[in-house]
């Protein structure tokens, strides 16, 4: 059986809780991963977490998400602000998509402020830390329930 939900992570963010704590903060991405697999449980949705550093192995498992997964939730990473295969592949997604970051882009760097994820994206969760693992699980499972 498919996961209902395909999570996925950008580049940099198997680094978590290496570096930048000021930014990100102390958890490691399996903390953020187990929080949004625990809080999509509770909805009764299944998970399927991947992280990759390279932009077309995203691109390939969106594709591939087409028919089989409900939902997806990807945090782009730095991707986020110019990869614009990934935006083409989840164009071709039928399923809610949410955009989810850690910190706040648009209150950091200039170049941050822009997301070519976002115009794809049913919504945008950003600057809540980890707990925006568990903000999206439930904006999933209330877009699934729609
Ligand atoms: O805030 C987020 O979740 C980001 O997607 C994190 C990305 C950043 O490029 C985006 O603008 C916002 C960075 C991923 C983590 O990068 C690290 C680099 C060094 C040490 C730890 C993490």
């Amino acid at each position: 059986m498919s996961a209902d939900v395909l999570l996925l992570s950008g580049p940099n963010l198997n680094l978590l809780g290496q570096r930048e704590p000021e930014i990100y903060g102390d958890a490691t991405l399996e903390d953020h991963v187990a929080a949004f697999v625990a809080a999509a449980g509770e909805a009764g949705l299944t998970v399927e977490h991947l992280q990759s550093n390279h932009e077309g192995e995203l691109v390939v498992a969106i594709q591939r998400a087409r028919g089989v997964h409900r939902a997806i939730v990807v945090n782009p990473g730095a991707f986020g602000h110019y990869a614009w295969a990934v935006h083409d592949a989840l164009a071709a997604f039928d399923g809610p998509v949410v955009e989810l970051h850690l910190s706040n882009p648009e209150a950091r760097e200039p170049w941050r402020r822009t997301s070519v994820i976002a115009p794809v994206a049913d919504g945008v969760i950003e600057g809540f830390g980890g707990f925006g693992y568990r903000l999206a699980a439930e904006a999933i499972a209330h877009l699934l329930a729609r």
